[in-house]
């Protein structure tokens, strides 16, 4: 692992507040184990082993019912950990795999009998070299006939030369972590505008997730979050998923305990019926539907 990598909480807290039942941790990653799925030769980072049992061990400490597993960039494309997750959780996970123009339908289709239901468009440079638009569009075609959806990492300054493209693709699109926006900027700026504005489209997702990526004030409250996440959840209920992103890759500040992270849900999900639908109702529709 990379000498500056900082590996997850060992021993989380034990949340206050209390999931609903059934609730699913929408965004997650798992890492290997190396020596059973080797990292990818062209990955920007290498992490920790951070596997499925342990995945699954945190999802019932901390009271989830399931996961949604996002490919990993540091497996490039190799979505073999992933996809053995997925097929190792009873039916309790399902993934986003990372897939190029030239996939298959015998390959798509093989993903989606494991629990695959979308890909993931990776934009940020310093994980992924850049993918040209014709082979994302080519991706999309393959993947609509599967009901299969698209997850968006994007960074704020790169969504409005984006905008089109992002308009274009003829499935769902989710984004990571509200399209990341700058916190410091508050949430009446125009770069947070532009994607608020966007999300009245209904093919726009949102994951209202990593406060402890996007904040600068920092554990265990991050504060300068909760009015993003609260506007996206206020105004788009029935359109955001919630999701830890253990084991917290490139974090570079400090490691989350998870447990505070749950406890930061009713903070941008005030009411227990907002928090059905974030939780439980959103994810099911999307993922398990
Ligand atoms: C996240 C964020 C990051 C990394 C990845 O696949 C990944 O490597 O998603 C990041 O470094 O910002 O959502 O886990």
């Amino acid at each position: 692992m990379d000498p500056d990598w900082l590996v997850f909480h060992p021993n989380p807290s034990k949340p206050t507040f209390k999931l609903p039942n059934g609730a699913v941790d929408a965004h997650c990653h798992v890492f290997g184990p190396a020596a059973e799925f080797p990292f990818a030769p062209e990955r920007k980072y290498t992490p920790c082993d951070a596997s499925k049992k342990q995945l699954f061990e945190l999802r019932d400490f901390l009271g989830f019912s399931r996961n949604v597993i996002v490919q990993a960039t540091c497996h490039g494309k190799d979505n073999r950990a992933m996809v053995d997750a997925c097929r190792a959780s009873n039916g309790m996970a399902k993934g986003i795999a990372t897939v190029g123009k030239d996939i298959t339908e015998a390959e798509i289709a093989d993903m989606n009998d494991a629990g695959v239901k979308g890909v993931r468009f990776n934009f940020v440079k310093r994980l992924v070299d850049s993918t040209p638009k014709e082979d994302f569009l080519a991706i999309a075609e393959k993947i609509k006939p599967f009901g299969w959806h698209i997850v968006v990492y994007m960074e704020a300054p790169e969504l409005e030369e984006n905008i089109p493209f992002l308009k274009q693709l003829p499935v769902t699109v989710v984004f990571d972590h509200m399209a990341r926006p700058d916190v410091t900027l508050g949430v009446d700026h125009p770069q947070f505008k532009l994607f608020v504005d966007l999300m009245k489209d209904e093919k726009f997702w949102s994951k209202v997730t990593c406060p402890e990526r996007l904040s600068v004030t920092g554990p265990d409250t991050y504060d300068d979050v909760v009015p993003f996440a609260k506007t996206i959840v206020d105004l788009y209920p029935d359109r955001v998923l919630w999701g830890t992103d253990w084991p917290h890759p490139n974090l570079k500040s400090h490691m989350p305990d998870d447990g505070k992270l749950v406890d930061f849900i009713p903070r941008i999900a005030t009411t227990p019926e907002l928090q059905k639908k974030l939780l439980v109702d959103n994810p099911m529709r999307l993922y398990w539907g």
